[in-house]
C-alpha cells in the first residue's frame, strides 16, 4: 500500500504520542487533576515550584488545532488550568499559563499542553 487512510494516520499519530500514553495510563505520571476532558500532571523537568502540564484527553497537535476543533475543549482546558492553580495554592499572587506552539516556540511534544507555572516570581519577557 502506498497510501495510508487518514484514519490509519490518525491512529498511528495517537499510538505514538507520549501524552496520549499518559492519558491512557500506559506510562506513569504524577497526576494532580482529572476532569471529563482534561488531565493535569507534573512536568518531569519542572521550571518552577509548581509546574503542571494540562492536556486535553483528545489528541490535538497544538493550540491552533485545538482552537480549530471549536467544540469547547479549549475552554475546558483553560478552566482546568485555573483549577490546578487554585489546587496548588498559586492562584494568588499569580501564575502563568504557557502554550508553546510550534518548534520555533520550543514545542517538543506535539499533543497540545498548557504549562501552569507558579510558586515563584515570574519575569517578563520569557526566554
Ligand atoms: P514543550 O517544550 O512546551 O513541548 O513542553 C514539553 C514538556 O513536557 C517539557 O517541559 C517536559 C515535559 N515532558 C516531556 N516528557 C515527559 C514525560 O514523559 N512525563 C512528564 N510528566 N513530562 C514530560
Amino acid at each position: 500500500r502506498h497510501q495510508s487512510s487518514s484514519a490509519t494516520v490518525r491512529l498511528r499519530r495517537v499510538t505514538d504520542c507520549l501524552f496520549c500514553k499518559i492519558v491512557a495510563r500506559q506510562i506513569p505520571a504524577e497526576i494532580v487533576l482529572e476532569t471529563g476532558r482534561a488531565l493535569a500532571f507534573r512536568d518531569v523537568n519542572p521550571q518552577a515550584p509548581t509546574h503542571v502540564l494540562v492536556v486535553p484527553k483528545a489528541h490535538h497537535e497544538n493550540a491552533a488545532a485545538l482552537a480549530a476543533a471549536d467544540d469547547g475543549l479549549a475552554d475546558d482546558l483553560l478552566k482546568a488550568c485555573h483549577a490546578v492553580a487554585v489546587q496548588e495554592g498559586v492562584a494568588e499572587p499569580g501564575y502563568r499559563v504557557v502554550l508553546n506552539t510550534g518548534p520555533g516556540a520550543g514545542q517538543t511534544v506535539f499533543h497540545v499542553h498548557a504549562h501552569v507555572l507558579g510558586g515563584r516570581s515570574l519575569t517578563w519577557p520569557p526566554g
